[in-house]
């Protein structure tokens, strides 16, 4: 037991350990093959950052990469993975960084490599966010990544190496548990440097009910009196559809329209008084109305429910309310 221990331990040692340009160049990428570096750096084997990185390129050899990082702006180690030749240019950015053990990936510390290998590039001063490039003879910043992280309300990053910053890239989000996302799945740095969210992630409606602001609707099947109608939604933990203004109105006309609607009951009546319009669901008095020409009439001295009404041109028209119509329930989004 002693000894499995030991050797599980000297493992661990000797995942740090010296470089050789066989461990981090290909045989046929000459040019990481003849680097002239004197003094190599230091290599933690198996282990790799997350969520660290300010840019990721692809295809590029280890010294292409160690290059890049020199000339990146708060770049203070790599994270290397040989089998995709995927470099990650890492900042220190605290809070949110994770150092996992992951087979085939190493790191390596900036600091620990010659300087010379970038020219005149080693000492650049650029701002955050930007690299060094020498064009001939003169240093020049340009934009590289973006400062930060997107900021996107209930949305998980979903890259399985973590979050990147580059320029003109896009991160790939997922909305957290229930909520629906809305847009494309992407995060994206604009080329000015800034992150624009190209989602949201929102609460929905469930199958069958249709949403509005942060309601959900429920068009009824059948007809029902207005009775039958109110006690129906109640079953469905909601309430016979109440009108708070005018741009619920209109939808619901819209609602009405795309679905061959001609007549549908409201939660309005003047059971109680009338002339006095109560909503059911809650006993307030009705504010909001859009009641169609002539309308409320009291026809025949027998009409106390509302009813949105085609032939009212889908106006509010009062009803008699043993009348069998469609309805439409409403209820708040749920989480
Ligand atoms: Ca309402
Ligand atoms: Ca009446
Ligand atoms: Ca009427």
């Amino acid at each position: 037991m002693k000894g499995v221990t030991s050797l599980f331990l000297l493992q661990n040692v000797m995942s740090i350990c010296s470089w050789s340009l066989d461990n981090v160049c290909e045989a046929d990428d000459i040019k990481c093959q003849n680097t002239q570096i004197s003094n190599p750096g230091e290599i933690v084997y198996g282990q790799c950052y997350r969520h660290a990185a300010l840019r990721r390129l692809l295809k590029v050899s280890f010294l292409t990469c160690l290059k890049e990082c020199m000339k990146t702006s708060n770049c203070v180690n790599v994270s290397y993975r040989r089998g995709w030749k995927m470099c990650d240019i890492n900042g220190n950015v605290k809070s949110e960084v994770e150092l996992v053990q992951e087979h085939g990936c190493f790191s390596s510390n900036i600091s620990s490599w010659s300087k010379t290998l970038v020219g005149k590039c080693a000492n650049h001063s650029c701002k955050d966010g930007y690299i060094c490039v020498l064009k001939g003879d003169v240093i020049t910043c340009e934009l590289a990544y973006c400062i930060g992280r997107p900021s996107v309300a209930n949305a998980l990053l979903n890259e399985p190496f973590g979050l990147s910053r580059d320029h003109g890239h896009g991160m790939m989000y997922k909305c957290a548990n229930g909520l629906k996302l809305s847009g494309k799945p992407f995060a994206v740095c604009h080329k000015t440097g800034i992150w624009k969210s190209m989602f949201i992630c929102e609460k929905s409606c469930e199958k069958g009910w249709i949403k509005f602001g942060d309601h959900c609707y429920y068009i009824g099947p059948d007809e029902k009196t207005w009775d039958d109608s109110k006690a129906d939604c109640i079953r469905k933990g909601s309430y016979l559809v109440k009108i708070e203004d005018a741009s619920e109105n209109r939808w619901l006309q819209t609602v009405m329209t795309d679905n061959n609607i001609g007549k549908l009951w409201i939660c309005a009546h003047d059971i109680g008084i009338e002339g006095t319009w109560c909503w059911i669901y809650d006993n307030t008095t009705v504010n909001f109305t859009n009641w169609g020409v002539g309308e409320p009439n009291n026809h025949e001295g027998n009409e106390n429910c509302a009813e949105l009404s085609e032939a009212a041109l889908y106006g509010w028209n009062d009803g008699v309310c043993t009348s069998v119509l469609q309805y439409i329930c409403e209820r708040q989004i749920q989480a």
